[in-house]
């Protein structure tokens, strides 16, 4: 049996879906993910010494203005098919929820009612200082001009600085969120992993408990990112191309393009 056709016969099977999601969903939507090279103002930087918070303390407006840079990208893209898939199966009937380590919006966007960021969101801003939730007005949302760089706005309470509402690398993930991403994969019957590279942690730990919770796993991403497990299925290929392709394969029965998947 082809893979796809495995995959085909674990969703028909499922019921409780929860798709894990990385960089990779929001490729086709022009948002570039952390394995691409970055561009323009950014290209000297690497990016995990920029999503820290000592770099932000040591530079507060290169940072700021990054993240602005990013929201303003994200603002500008749009949901692709893969996004488009996910509330699909669940108006067709499944019970679907996403558990994703993307901090753009597009799944929210795309239909997905039930969406765990485990990064937080670009869409949130906090205070530095006293770690309240904070607002911007759209002149606070202004890109900087190429080559200019933003001061953070301040915090309305304790004046601190405000910063994206992100998880940086050495800060704890939400505590809610993991809580709930935990819940819904340790009782999911399949987990759909896709465009992730499966190395920050500890989310990339979610498979494996998967897995380890007897639920299968079904990995969509361009490279074979498989651990070979009994319960796991690798499709390599585009995910707005393959997940339209497993739903339409459920749906309507429609028979798969000639000379079937690999
Ligand atoms: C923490 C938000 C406690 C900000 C992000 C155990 C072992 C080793 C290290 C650690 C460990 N535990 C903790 C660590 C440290 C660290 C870590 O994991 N480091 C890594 C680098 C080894 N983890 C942390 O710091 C975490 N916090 O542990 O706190 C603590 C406290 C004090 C001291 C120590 C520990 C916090 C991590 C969260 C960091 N924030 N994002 C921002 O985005 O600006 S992580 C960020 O990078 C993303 O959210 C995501 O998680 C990750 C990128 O990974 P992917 O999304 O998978 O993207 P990637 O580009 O890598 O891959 C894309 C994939 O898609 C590829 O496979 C590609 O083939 C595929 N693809 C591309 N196009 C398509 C496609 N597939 C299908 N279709 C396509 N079209
Ligand atoms: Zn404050």
């Amino acid at each position: 049996m082809s893979n796809m056709q495995r995959a085909i016969e674990a969703l028909r099977a499922s019921k409780k879906v929860v798709f894990f999601t990385g960089a990779g969903i929001s490729a086709e939507s022009g948002i570039p993910t952390f394995r691409d090279k970055l561009t323009g103002l950014w290209t000297k930087h690497d990016p995990e010494r920029l999503e820290t918070a000592a770099a932000f303390r040591e530079n507060p407006a290169l940072i700021w203005s990054w993240y602005l840079w990013r929201r303003h990208q994200v603002g500008q893209a749009k949901p692709n098919a893969a996004h488009l898939a996910i509330p699909q199966l669940s108006n067709a009937g499944w019970d679907v929820s996403v558990v994703t380590q993307n901090i753009d919006d597009l799944h929210e966007r795309a239909g997905s009612s039930q969406v765990v960021h485990l990064h937080g969101s670009l869409m949130d801003v906090k205070c530095f200082a006293c770690h309240r939730l904070g607002k911007l007005t759209p002149a606070q949302l202004e890109i900087a001009e190429e080559g200019q760089l933003i001061e953070p706005p301040r915090c309305v309470r304790c004046n601190g600085k405000l910063r994206p509402g992100v998880v940086w690398f050495r800060e704890n993930l939400p505590e809610g969120a993991w809580r709930s991403a935990v819940r819904l994969v340790k009782n999911c019957d399949l987990l759909i992993s896709v465009g992730t590279s499966g190395i920050v942690m500890p989310a990339a730990g979610i498979p494996n408990m998967a897995l380890a919770a007897g639920a299968t796993v079904i990995h969509v991403n361009l490279e074979d990112v498989g651990l070979d497990a009994a319960d796991e299925v690798m499709l390599t290929g585009a995910a707005g191309m393959l997940l339209p392709a497993l739903l339409r394969a459920l749906e309507v029965g429609a028979p798969l393009p000639s000379g079937g998947f690999t």
